[in-house]
């Protein structure tokens, strides 16, 4: 089911005139009531009248997570205390939160395209939607909860975690619709399995999954193991959250919701904008938000878009799956992680080595983190216990910093391969291509 046909499928050329409309009206509001703005404009001379075109729209300077991190926490808020109704926050951990907030009309317009992927999952009023993402500051579960009140389903805020609650609920709920990350995904399946039932025992149509990167293979093992179609969500806490790009039946890419959010693939190394079907950075501009309004926001992550009318009669663009990041960020369980942070938490122990690699597994369904460190020439000739203890302690510190467990493994002094550049401090095994 199409939830807006006008706005998903406008004549292009049309869609562009509105484009073009809102982007004005952004900008004016961001130069204004932003002083952010009204400096990056002011320092190289453009004026919000300068953009007369949507091609003028690179005139405008990049917004990058370390700008949003600056104004922390409430530096690019366009609008009254008064009129913000509800605040999220990135999903990393203190220090490399970034925060959003919304307005009334932006909570809207957030249910608006998180409706829009309930529809593109074959929704219907009479739905009942699973929502395990977490509600909280983390986006997900409050975006999709948004969307499925204004779509008229009904929404089952479980929040994530408590596997078996999980499956009891779906088994006894009769869940439709299943929303989390693709590993919980995959995870529930296997869990379900484990219990002895398959998906015959549970209603499950179709699943909204996103937060992360995944593949095809796990696409289709998710929807062998819970019987269902599953589709891909994207979106991000700075632009808004959950919906910024929802994937159809088709399964060919996610279609980006350009009535509110601007699209740039750009090329990381020289910030020239790429044509259709070329792979860079994802650039964003939001063009209807108004709590805070951001303008061609780097969001590191590695796509493409492409053109053209989709079979499913929509006509915005598809961004193509995500399989990287331009910056050193890595997700694990759903939670943003910054090698920094590892590095912080594990140099706050002391006669710890800074010689460290992070490797990143899903041996099964969920990621795992070992971290390997040197010891110390001096440590080297220690008792076992001791070697024993230091681990645990290097672990929890870490921990601390990331709110995640880790696995840490103390290996030989020297043992750890050196560069003369950059040090590859990030193995990640797990295949996201
Ligand atoms: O992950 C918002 C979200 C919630 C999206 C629920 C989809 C479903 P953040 O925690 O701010 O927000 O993380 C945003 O997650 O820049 C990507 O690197 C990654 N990401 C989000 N969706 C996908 C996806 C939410 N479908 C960051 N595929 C983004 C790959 C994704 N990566």
């Amino acid at each position: 089911m199409i939830w807006n046909e006008k706005m998903e499928c406008m004549d292009p050329e049309e869609r562009k005139e509105l484009q073009l409309k809102r982007l004005k009206k952004t900008v004016q509001r961001a130069y204004h009531e932003v002083p952010f703005y009204h400096k990056r404009f002011d320092e190289i001379g453009l004026k919000p009248e300068d953009i007369k075109t949507l091609e003028d729209i690179q005139k405008i300077p990049f917004t990058t997570k370390d700008d949003l991190r600056a104004a922390y926490p409430f530096e690019m808020v366009a609008a009254e205390p008064e009129d913000i109704v509800e605040i999220h926050a990135s999903s990393g951990t203190t220090g490399t939160a970034t925060v959003t907030c919304y307005t009334e009309k932006d909570i809207d317009i957030w249910a608006e395209i998180t409706a829009r992927a309930i529809g593109m999952a074959g929704g219907l009023r009479k739905d009942k939607i699973q929502n395990c993402y977490g509600y909280g500051l983390f986006t997900g579960g409050f975006g999709i909860d948004h969307g499925a009140k204004k779509f008229g389903a009904t929404v089952i805020p479980m929040s994530s975690g408590n596997t078996k609650r999980q499956l009891e609920i779906m088994r006894d709920f009769k869940s439709d619709i299943l929303t989390c990350t693709p590993s919980y995904a995959m995870y529930l399946g296997e869990a379900l399995q484990e219990e002895g039932y398959g998906p015959e025992d549970i209603n499950l149509k179709s699943g909204i999954f996103g937060a992360e990167m995944w593949t095809e293979e796990l696409r289709h093992r998710i929807e062998e193991k819970l019987g269902i179609i599953a589709l891909n969500i994207y979106g991000l806490t700075e632009i808004m959250g959950p919906g910024v790009a929802n994937e159809c039946k088709e399964q060919t890419g996610m279609h980006i919701q350009e009535d509110h959010f601007y699209p740039e693939i750009i090329n990381p190394k020289t910030l020239e904008v790429l044509g259709d079907n070329e792979k860079g950075e994802l650039v964003l501009t939001c063009l209807t938000k108004t709590g805070m309004p951001i303008l061609r926001f780097r969001t590191k992550d590695v796509t493409s878009l492409v053109h053209g009318k989709c079979a499913c009669g929509r006509t915005t663009v598809k961004m193509t799956r995500i399989t990287g990041r331009t910056d050193d960020m890595f997700k694990i369980r759903g939670v943003m992680v910054f090698p920094s942070q590892i590095e912080r938490g594990l140099l706050k122990v002391s006669n710890s080595s800074p010689n460290y690699q992070i490797h990143i597994t899903r041996p099964g369904t969920l990621d795992e983190v070992e971290i390997k460190v040197e010891i110390t020439p001096e440590l080297f000739s220690d008792e076992m216990k001791d070697l024993d203890k230091l681990e645990a302690k290097i672990a929890k510190s870490i921990g601390k910093e990331i709110g995640l467990r880790v696995n840490v493994t103390l290996v030989e002094p020297g043992s750890l391969p050196r560069s003369e550049g950059k040090a590859i401090r990030v193995i990640d095994e797990r295949n996201f291509e």
